[in-house]
């Protein structure tokens, strides 16, 4: 058995087998995985995040693993996340993940794990977080988190990540579909694929309009609508331009910082919360909190003065 210490030292030099075995006691919400993400935390930050989303089949995986190719073509490396909450299974279990992992087979530069709900007792959400940090203290220059849908957990997760991709394709189609979902509201790079199929023009103009009619300033990101063709890796390299375009955007206008504020205040309440939680069940066990419990009962007590009396605020 590794202690922490060992484990982030084979992490930082870039020992596969102490990334996977991090990433399991995430899984497994292993008790000393507080003390070790606290120790890796100092070592992340440098990791240029894209989170990718769109509807199910749109091309998202197949356009993901092209970004991939051509990030490791530019000499940098990538972590590829493929988050699924409606998967039970984790891990290299994904038949899809083992056809991933042949394309870039014997290349270390190129990691690729699926997370599903198995194991993600804390959610599934805050799992990735933490996963990501560790592929950020890693050194991977690029983790690039692929969601299925736009669902809740979905929309959590991509805010951790700099810059949103989000795919679309012709059928999936009309723009409105694209306002109900939300999607305006995330997207910082649209891609439009299957761009072999017709009407893949018309969605692009009716995007651009609706980009335009957003309402902005001379310092606003203008979302760039990018045709794709993932399946022959058409679109790919303007794709990865806008996105770096994106990035050095939010690194001008203070906005990668901002966010990254943001991040990290939803991350210290999401722990003060589930800290409360545990408190809160502790405490109705014992014998005060059977006393707490039997005087609201009676209506002695008012919930507002049990929850203070809990926080340890006093009466
Ligand atoms: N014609 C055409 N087919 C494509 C293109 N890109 C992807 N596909 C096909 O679309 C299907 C779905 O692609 P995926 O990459 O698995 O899509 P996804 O969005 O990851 O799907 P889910 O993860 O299931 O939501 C596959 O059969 C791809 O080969 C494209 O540009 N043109
Ligand atoms: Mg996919």
């Amino acid at each position: 058995v590794k202690t922490p210490q060992e484990l982030l030292q084979g992490l930082s030099r870039g020992n596969r087998l102490a990334l996977a075995r991090i990433i399991s006691k995430i899984e497994n919400r292993s008790k000393d995985l507080g003390e070790l993400l606290g120790a890796l935390y100092p070592l992340t930050g440098t990791a240029e995040v894209i989170g990718v989303t769109g509807p199910p089949g749109a091309g998202k995986s197949t356009l993901v693993d092209q970004l991939a190719l051509e990030i490791r073509n530019q000499g940098r490396t990538v972590a590829i996340v493929a988050v699924d909450p409606s998967s039970p299974f984790s891990g290299g279990a994904i038949l899809g993940d083992r056809i991933r992992m042949q394309r870039h087979f014997g290349d270390s530069g190129v990691y690729i794990r699926s997370l599903g709900t198995r194991g993600a007792h804390g959610g599934l959400s805050h799992a990735t977080k933490e996963v990501v940090m560790t592929l950020d203290a890693a050194k991977f220059d690029t983790i690039i988190v692929e969601t299925a849908g736009v669902g809740q957990t979905e929309l959590d997760v991509l805010k951790l990540a700099q810059t949103v991709l989000v795919v679309l394709v012709p059928e999936s189609g009309d723009s409105i579909q694209v306002m109900k979902a939300g999607l305006m509201e995330i997207a910082d790079v649209f891609a439009v694929n299957k761009s072999d199929r017709p009407e893949a023009d018309k969605m692009v103009k009716e995007l651009i309009t609706m980009v335009g009619l957003n309402p902005h300033d001379e310092h606003s990101w203008m979302i760039p609508v990018q045709k794709t063709e993932a399946v022959r890796g058409i679109g790919v390299g303007e794709i990865l331009k806008s996105i770096g375009e994106h990035q050095e955007y939010l690194q001008r206008s203070g906005k990668r910082e901002a966010k990254a504020e943001a991040f990290l205040k939803g991350e210290v309440l999401d722990i003060l919360k589930e800290r409360l939680q545990q408190t809160v069940a502790d405490t109705w066990k014992t014998h005060s909190g059977a006393e707490i419990l039997r005087a609201l009962l009676d209506r002695k007590m008012d919930p507002y003065r049990a929850a203070r009396l809990m926080s340890g605020e006093g009466s």
